[in-house]
């Protein structure tokens, strides 16, 4: 007779690199699953997303300015951090599915611990979101039941064939190696089946999310009523010194600057946005898209500048904004006295604090804006609609996928960045940028052309002077004025003597105030100082 209770005595262990496979393949499958459902449901609930999206909200804010410091090659200014982000959730995750995987050879418990605590943070994360909706607790349920459906199949299957393996292995110890092999045969096709799955759903969720219809039929009839809006006029030649280094005037809507804390682009179709006026004002109005479109609309060209743009940096872009003027809604809502802000506040969750009396200044030209270089905004940069609020930062004015505006006071309530320690008040420093040549580059001796650009937003620049090696300043030539919301341009013919030089600009603005010499970096008002670059001549 032969003892085939012997192996079973010792207790069944899987071998680690299967246990491991097994939980990480069941953690694939729950965001997959998580990211499908979301798709579906509600975008913003991916339990991953949302996890990502409450570590920036938790996050100490010298570690997400740190974060947007970051630079990836290849992904545009403020796009790395959310990479980088992503990437990091993914590194714990996987940590912790290796680990759970090596506590889990013989029993599927500490990975079924691991799955719904995860899955709890993935609730709690969606839960706490500032745009939760009930809805969004369907993506990481489905996302926990999928994760642990998955461990529970893949784990039990995995160990009936090793106690097949070894049983079959006390009777016949000449198989060992065949029954092995038909044990992780089965293993391999069932984690393939797993893992293609989780794939193939987190593909699909990311489809469903990314190839919603967002102009909703309303690109159409924006285009036609852009072409009717009053317009802001051709760029007059000589508008900027493109020729010689410079931006061109107006920047195009694809290589414009983008800022901004979403991680994954808040998507609402023109047909489904409205908006409330509410707060301390007299009455409230409730806007929809066809409301926006029936007035009055407007083209303006204004220079979008962030807050966080170094000296010499490009975060700093020019468009012809089309939309409908701020100032009329706010007197037709009917500001109540001591309203000293409008808080607005994106599809997101992101909020802005504008000061009210910037927004009603009878010239301020502060819009709504739907459409943006004769299209209609890109998603990118804020479809449906968006604030744009000539000389003031972005992040106090120029609000994105705008949700609802808020009369309400300073006090009462903060806006998201001035709850991570930015000022409150953030009008647009007068800066100049140099650039051409470019830092570094080695020049011929003799006359030399140096271009740049200089902005002063609201006030306008009314000069631009260069200096080299800390010499007089000379007076640089400027490109034809648009408006006093735009950039620049300027140019100025040097003569360089062979060696090394330090070039530097400054502008003035048409108050008759130069830019400042001081150093500051861009916490908590915006960066200042003089832009400087280093050539050879030779
Ligand atoms: N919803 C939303 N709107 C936002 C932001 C954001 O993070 N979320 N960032 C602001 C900041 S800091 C800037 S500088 C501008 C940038 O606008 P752009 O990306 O269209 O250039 O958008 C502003 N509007
Ligand atoms: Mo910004």
């Amino acid at each position: 007779m032969t003892d085939t209770r012997a192996p079973a005595e010792a207790p069944l262990r899987l071998p680690a690199g299967q246990a491991i496979g097994v939980v990480v393949l069941a953690f694939a499958a729950a965001i997959g699953v998580g990211h499908l459902v979301a798709g579906v449901v509600s975008p913003l609930s991916s339990p991953f997303q949302a996890v990502a999206d409450a570590v920036v909200r938790l996050a100490p804010s010298p570690l997400v300015e740190f974060g947007k410091s970051l630079a990836l090659p290849g992904l545009p200014a403020g796009r790395a951090d959310k990479v980088g982000l992503l990437v990091g959730v993914g590194v714990v995750l996987l940590g912790v599915a290796v680990a759970a995987g090596l506590a889990s050879r013989a029993s599927a418990r500490p990975a079924r611990w691991a799955l719904v605590v995860l899955g709890l943070v993935g609730l709690a994360a969606v839960f706490s979101s500032p745009v939760f909706a009930l809805a969004d607790l369907v993506a990481p349920l489905a996302a926990m039941g999928a994760g642990l459906w998955s461990l529970r199949w893949l784990h039990e299957r995995a160990m009936a064939d090793a106690l097949t393996g070894v049983s079959e292995s006390a009777t016949h110890p000449d198989k060992i190696p065949d029954s092995r092999a038909v044990g992780t045969a089965g293993v391999t096709r069932r984690g393939v089946l797993v893992g293609v799955g989780a794939v193939g759903a987190g593909v699909g969720g990311y489809l469903l999310g990314a190839g919603a219809d967002v102009s909703g039929g309303a690109g159409g009839e924006l285009v036609a009523r852009l072409r009717g809006a009053s317009r802001a006029g051709a760029v007059p030649v000589g508008a900027d010194f493109a020729g010689l280094g410079t931006p061109t005037f107006l920047t195009a809507n694809a290589d414009f600057y983008r800022i901004d804390t979403a991680l994954r682009l808040p998507v609402t179709s023109a047909a489904d946005w409205s908006m409330r006026v509410h707060g301390m004002v007299e009455r409230e109005l409730v806007l929809s898209y066809a409301d926006l479109l029936r007035r009055p609309l407007v083209e303006r060209p204004v220079t979008l500048a962030c807050v966080s743009n170094e000296v010499g940096g490009d975060l700093i872009s020019t468009a012809n904004f089309v939309g409908v003027e701020l100032r009329p809604l706010l007197l037709e809502a009917g500001v109540r006295p001591g309203a000293d802000q409008l808080l607005s506040t994106s599809q997101d969750g992101w909020t802005a604090g504008t000061p009210t009396d910037v927004l009603l200044e009878p010239d301020r030209g502060a819009l709504l804006a739907l459409g943006m270089n004769g299209e209609p905004l890109p998603l990118e940069h804020g479809f449906p609609v968006r604030m744009v609020v000539p000389g003031l930062y972005g992040y106090v004015s120029a609000t994105k996928w705008l949700a609802d505006l808020e009369l309400t006071t300073f006090e009462d309530a903060q806006a998201y960045w001035l709850r991570r320690g930015w000022a409150k008040l953030a009008p647009i420093k007068t800066q100049s940028r140099i650039d051409r040549p470019r830092s570094g580059d080695s020049v011929p001796a003799g006359p030399l052309t140096v271009a740049g650009i200089a902005w002063a937003q609201h006030r306008g620049v009314s000069g631009v002077e260069v200096r080299v090696d800390g010499g007089p300043w000379q007076p640089a030539v400027l490109s034809t004025e648009v408006g006093r919301d735009t950039w620049r341009m300027w140019r100025a013919d040097l003569t360089l003597p062979p060696g090394p030089h330090r070039i530097q600009s400054r502008a003035t603005d048409a108050t008759g105030v130069p830019q400042t010499e001081a150093i500051a970096s861009p916490v908590p008002d915006g960066a200042t100082g003089y832009p400087e670059i280093s050539v050879s001549a030779r």
